[in-house]
């Protein structure tokens, strides 16, 4: 493992519905650190560029608009493996299918508002954070 660093954002709807504490108590509970942290609202060009991956799919243009509905939470947090880390502490991408104790598996409904980002490898995690916070 080496000490690398991840991009995480809280979605609005977790934003909306106050979550923000514990979720960021999870991170830190677990031991990495929080190295920068904003409240934002995205603008429609760094929604776009954060899931260019997903442009020309079925839920693109409804994944869009849901991420630029209201202000989220924008972090770099860092620690051993931490990519992987926080992929675990996340869980599955469909709330549904998360397990029990995981943020999604807590604190999420639908895969539409799923309650977090978090960066899938490094070189993700290098082009997410200049792309949301230089
Ligand atoms: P990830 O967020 O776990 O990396 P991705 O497959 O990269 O998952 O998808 C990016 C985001 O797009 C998801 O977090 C979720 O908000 C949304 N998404 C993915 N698949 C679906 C779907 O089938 N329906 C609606 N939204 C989806
Ligand atoms: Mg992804």
């Amino acid at each position: 493992m080496t000490l690398e660093q991840t991009f995480l954002m809280i979605k609005p709807d977790a934003v909306a519905a106050g979550k923000i504490g514990r979720i960021i108590s999870r991170l830190e509970d677990t031991g990495l650190k929080i190295e920068r942290m904003e409240l934002a609202q995205l603008t429609f060009e760094q929604a776009a560029a954060n899931y260019a991956e997903h442009k020309g799919k079925p839920f693109y243009d409804s994944l869009i608009a849901y991420i630029v509905s209201g202000p989220v939470v924008k972090m770099v947090v860092s620690g051993e493996g931490a990519v992987a880390a926080c992929r675990k502490l996340m869980g599955a991408t469909d709330p549904a299918e998360a397990a029990p104790g995981t943020i999604r598996g807590d604190f999420g409904l639908t895969v539409d508002a799923n309650v977090m980002h978090g960066s899938d490898s490094s070189a993700s995690a290098e082009r997410e954070i200049a792309l949301f916070f230089e």
